[in-house]
């Protein structure tokens, strides 16, 4: 240690990323003496591990942002889907202009996180500091996926898993392979295919894209966006998902097969995610309906796609799941690099990687496939990895990880019982992968504020969740999503995509608007709250 003398504080905040950015810059506000702990040299979170070429956040301008007025004033966007170079700046930009870097320590992994009578006591390698709250920034995707493949070991190429990717790196005139082809997947495809010699495509599930649109933002469009942003950040809050789009009104079986294609033709032509959030209502409730709303997908998707061989594997004319219930990637030529004759595309549902051996891997069909790089691009262990490897126990010293080993257990996807004064932020049990992730963030973030000064002004030493309150939130997620479709998928959303994993509801369904409303009142209130004040043992 560093230092052995621990640091007293009033909040600490685990991470730097978008999350730990609006705790950080609530709990300063508020009169708190407040430090972060973050594992990376540097802020961003996810953005500052992905960079990887080609990584681009999803979500459209000017809504990728934190709604602080002092930050969103002094800064334009120059693409309307920025790449990780952008964001990056982005996040030097909140730097400065909110004076962040003074009260983070950078390189510094949490490795133990207790609670004893009213105080948290956190620990990195360089430091220990006690605090009454604790903001758990941590990310929902921060522990990578590495999947443990047959003879991997014997592999004498080099190995990059997307979200560690180092910064010099060539892979001019390499044969590389990627396995993997979810969101991030898509996006390392289309800049390797125009770099490398070779390029080998392993997918197992194929992803349903959709155009993305991307563009350069004007100079007359920077100055309107601007005089609007505080409006359109506040205006998305109060909305399913946090974007602007709305469903479209009636059901799609009173439409003609015409007006059908020309509302999904329009849709897809905005380009980004408006063709899920501006279709038919019953396109994540009725199997049906979801079939026709894919086969229009698949219908314009195949058509880009000039190989019939790879044309089924990456987009086959019957569903492997249904549409939108897993993360849908935007592509801007994915198609198109596919179709490159540099490029091969095999489907590991048909033909299982056997075994790695020295020069690549052999197929179960027996065929052998050389390569000098392997790309993983195979996610991570989302929602709990974060909160189960930094050494986070229960108030009563049980280890989160196996509080947890039958599923997350939390209350509004924020508290836990256990965790006393302890906020989760994009977090399991929340909108968090179907919403955009700042307007969750910030909704999150106001809601511990509120929190924590409701609990200030009445003097109270701690709050805790009721085991009941938990209970009950597990069940409301449960008869939120049984009606849809969500459950004929296995992915990062549910905890499918690792094996072993407990499969469960990592997601709120009832979307970003309402869930805002029912943290609220449950706040305002103290429903499914125990709540010990300073010099009573009684709760209130
Ligand atoms: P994802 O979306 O979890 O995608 C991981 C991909 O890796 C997916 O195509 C998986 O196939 C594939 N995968 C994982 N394990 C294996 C094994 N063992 N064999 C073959 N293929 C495998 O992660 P991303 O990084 O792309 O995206 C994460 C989120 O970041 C994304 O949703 C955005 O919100 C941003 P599968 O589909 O399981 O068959």
């Amino acid at each position: 240690h560093e230092n052995d003398t621990p640091i007293h504080l009033d909040a600490v905040v685990i991470g730097a990323g978008l999350s730990g950015i609006a705790s950080l810059y609530r709990l300063r506000k508020a009169g708190l003496k407040v430090k972060a702990f973050e594992a990376g040299s540097g802020f961003g979170g996810v953005w500052f591990w992905n960079r990887y070429p080609g990584a681009r956040v999803d979500s459209e301008y000017p809504l990728y942002q934190l709604n602080i007025p002092e930050a969103h004033q002094s800064w334009d966007w120059d693409y309307k889907f920025p790449a990780q170079k952008e964001l990056s700046d982005y996040f030097n930009h909140l730097d400065k202009v909110l004076d962040l870097s003074k009260d983070v320590y950078f390189n510094s992994e949490v490795t133990s996180v207790r609670y004893r009578d009213g105080l948290w006591t956190v620990r990195t390698a360089q430091r220990t500091a006690t605090c009454k709250y604790l903001a758990l920034a941590a990310g929902a995707l921060h522990r990578t996926h590495r999947p443990d493949f047959p003879g991997l070991d014997n592999f004498g190429g080099e190995i990059y898993h997307t979200a560690s990717w180092p910064d010099d790196i060539d892979l001019q005139g390499k044969r590389v392979a990627v396995i993997g082809a979810g969101a991030t997947g898509v996006q390392v495809v289309q800049e390797l295919a125009k770099q490398v010699d070779y390029l080998l495509v392993c997918v197992r599930n194929p992803s349903y894209c959709l155009p993305m649109g991307q563009k350069k933002i004007s100079d007359e469009e920077k100055v309107a966006t601007r005089a609007h942003v505080q409006e359109t950040l506040c205006q998305v809050r109060n909305t399913l998902a946090g974007y602007p789009a709305k469903q479209s009104p009636g059901s799609l079986w009173d439409r003609s097969t015409e007006e059908r294609e020309a509302l999904w033709e329009t849709l897809f032509a905005q380009g980004g995610f408006n063709f899920l959030q501006g279709n038919y209502n019953e396109m994540l409730v009725d199997p049906k309906a979801n079939r026709e709303i894919y086969n229009f997908w698949a219908k314009k998707t195949r058509a880009r796609v000039t190989d019939p061989v790879k044309r089924d594997i990456i987009a086959p004319v019957e569903p492997p799941y249904p549409f939108g219930t897993r993360r849908t990637p935007l592509d801007q030529d994915y198609y198109e690099c596919l179709n490159q004759s540099n490029v091969e595309l095999i489907s590991l549902r048909d033909t299982p990687i056997a075994r790695f051996n020295k020069s690549g891997f052999i197929a179960e069909d027996g065929k052998q496939k050389d390569f000098d790089v392997l790309v993983l691009a195979t996610g991570f262990d989302s929602f709990t990895g974060s909160l189960t490897t930094m050494g986070l126990k229960t108030k009563d010293g049980l280890d989160i990880q196996d509080v947890w080993k039958d599923g997350v257990r939390t209350y509004l996807g924020i508290f836990v019982k256990g965790l006393p004064n302890a906020f989760l932020l994009y977090s399991p049990q929340a909108p968090t992968a179907l919403a955009n992730g700042p307007t969750l963030i910030e909704c999150q973030a106001d809601i511990m504020m509120e929190t924590i000064q409701r609990l200030e002004s009445i003097k109270a030493k701690s709050i805790e969740p009721k085991e009941s309150a938990e209970a009950e939130w597990g069940e409301l997620l449960e008869k939120m999503i049984s009606p849809t479709l969500f459950r004929y998928a296995g992915s990062w959303w549910n905890g499918a995509n690792i094996p072993g994993k407990k499969v469960q509801i990592f997601n709120y369904v009832g979307g970003l608007a309402t869930y805002e409303k029912t943290c609220q009142e449950a706040v305002s209130t103290w429903k499914g709250f125990d709540i010990i004040l300073d010099h009573h043992s009684e709760p209130v």
